[in-house]
């Protein structure tokens, strides 16, 4: 049997019940083939996958709470600190109450070549808890950080492991946890990102993941002779992701005209208001139906389909697996020709390769959304200089960064005879820097 497929049948059998993680060590995997073929000796005398498939520490932890009733509540905690071969663990923290080890894995395992693509020195981690924030008052959501951090505290730190946000952590609940890690050790250092700008936030950063979705769009787009201005959108989502891609989009002359949340989308032909979608949810915390309701051009729709929407680009910026094969062919019958992935793993194996086989372009979230991430690791360089940088100044960065990722993926692709591929390229350009440093350090 092949390297490959065998790492693969010991992943799925060394980790049962994750299948999000064997998703996404399939996908990278399957598009490592080319390379690892050509080295296979060496690495698998290395045990080089193996390594690179087992996290190298995982923390799971009791989060008990008290609520406003003065009832204790009992949440899981986690902590997956994959891969430091190049940089200190990096990674966001989910607060989703679909959250499991299983969920925590894929997210690490995918940060690793994310982190790598941005061309700085930030390794794989990730965490998170299956703590729903919806409905829950400041106060609860202030005491459930505080318990989350009265444990992680031990395990992170400036130059060790730096969470940041994801699904349902914001600027209140990195507040809520930098506050209480600083109480407990005494350190006013740089060991969250995503930080209010008062206390070490880095201008951008709110903006970073949706901005440098279309910054990596636009340079896709014409790198294959094609234009954004004049596009049509359809978005999903409608938290921090969504949000700054729709801006971004609007300035740059495209036309979003979806967006979601998690009980039903908008459609609205005149294009997203931005200012109304961040009232609803950034302020108001509201459900969809408030933006409808304040909007007489939006039409809302109750559940799933916003992938009925007639558009040219598709930008998936909710979950996993939320765009599926059956939602692939409509968006191609529609006339789609682009899938632009702004979160982690949005669509599944078979709608990936239904979109490629097609000739639609399609770019994987950890290239496309690595915007994220590379502005938190320039948050930290400027936490460790002790100075800010303007909002120009790293947006400007932020642009070069991800114009540099989309070049060094589609010069893998080409290098490795997949030109147009951008997995493999992702995969490819991501994967060769860990080894390398993974090699060069020994085996640990
Ligand atoms: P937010 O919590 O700000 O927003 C998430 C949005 O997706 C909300 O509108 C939410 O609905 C919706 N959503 C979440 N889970 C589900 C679900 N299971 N089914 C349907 N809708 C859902 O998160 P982000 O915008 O930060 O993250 C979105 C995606 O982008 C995630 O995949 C995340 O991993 C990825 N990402 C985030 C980065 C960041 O910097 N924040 C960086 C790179 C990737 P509702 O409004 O009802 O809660
Ligand atoms: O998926 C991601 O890249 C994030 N949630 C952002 C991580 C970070 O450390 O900024």
């Amino acid at each position: 049997m092949s390297y490959v497929d065998e790492v693969y049948e010991r992943v799925v059998a060394q980790n049962p019940a994750q299948p999000e993680f064997h998703q996404a060590v399939k996908e990278v995997l399957e598009s490592l083939r080319v390379v690892i073929e050509e080295n296979e000796e060496e690495y698998r005398k290395e045990a080089l996958l193996e390594r690179l498939t087992t996290p190298e520490r995982q923390i799971l932890f009791r989060v008990p709470w008290v609520d406003d009733k003065g009832q204790v509540q009992v949440n899981n905690g986690f902590r997956v600190q994959f891969n430091s071969a190049i940089g200190p663990y990096k990674g966001g923290l989910r607060f989703h109450p679909s959250v499991t080890l299983g969920t925590i894995k894929f997210l690490g395992f995918e940060q690793i070549f994310k982190n790598s693509l941005t061309s700085l020195p930030i390794g794989g981690g990730k965490g998170g808890s299956d703590f729903d924030p919806k409905g829950k008052s400041d106060k609860e959501v202030m005491k459930f950080c505080q318990s989350f951090m009265t444990e992680l505290y031990r395990h992170v730190g400036a130059d060790t492991d730096v969470p940041a946000g994801d699904i349902g952590v914001g600027g209140r609940e990195i507040g809520f946890l930098y506050g209480q890690y600083k109480r407990i050790t005494g350190l006013y250092e740089g060991v969250l990102t995503g930080k209010g700008l008062t206390y070490g936030g880095s201008l951008a950063r709110t903006q970073a993941t949706g901005y440098g979705l279309i910054y990596f769009l636009d340079a896709m787009l014409r790198a294959n002779g094609k234009a954004l201005a004049g596009q049509t959108v359809a978005v999903s989502g409608a938290g921090n992701v969504a949000i700054y891609a729709i801006e971004k989009a609007q300035q740059l002359g495209a036309k979003p005209v979806t967006c979601t949340d998690s009980t039903g989308w908008i459609y609205d032909p005149e294009g997203i208001d931005v200012a109304l979608l961040k009232e609803v949810k950034e302020v108001k915390r509201a459900r969809l139906t408030a933006y409808a309701e304040a909007r007489p051009s939006a039409v809302y729709h109750e559940g799933k389909g916003v992938w009925s929407t007639k558009c040219n680009i598709a930008c998936p910026c909710a979950t996993q697996n939320e765009l599926n094969l059956d939602d692939a062919k409509m968006l191609y019958e529609n006339g789609c020709y682009c899938v632009a992935e702004g979160a982690n793993m949005p669509t599944t194996l078979e709608a990936t390769q239904f979109i490629q086989s097609k000739g639609m372009l399609f770019s994987p979230g950890k290239a496309s959304n690595a915007g994220g991430v590379a502005t938190s690791a320039l948050e930290m360089s400027q936490n460790s200089e002790r100075l800010s940088w303007s909002f120009e100044e790293v947006d400007s960065k932020l642009k070069g960064i991800m114009e540099n990722i989309f070049r060094s993926v589609d010069e893998a692709a080409k290098k490795y005879g997949k030109e147009g591929d951008y997995v493999a390229g992702a995969n490819i350009a991501g994967f060769l820097k860990v080894a390398e440093a993974m090699k060069a350090q020994g085996i640990v």
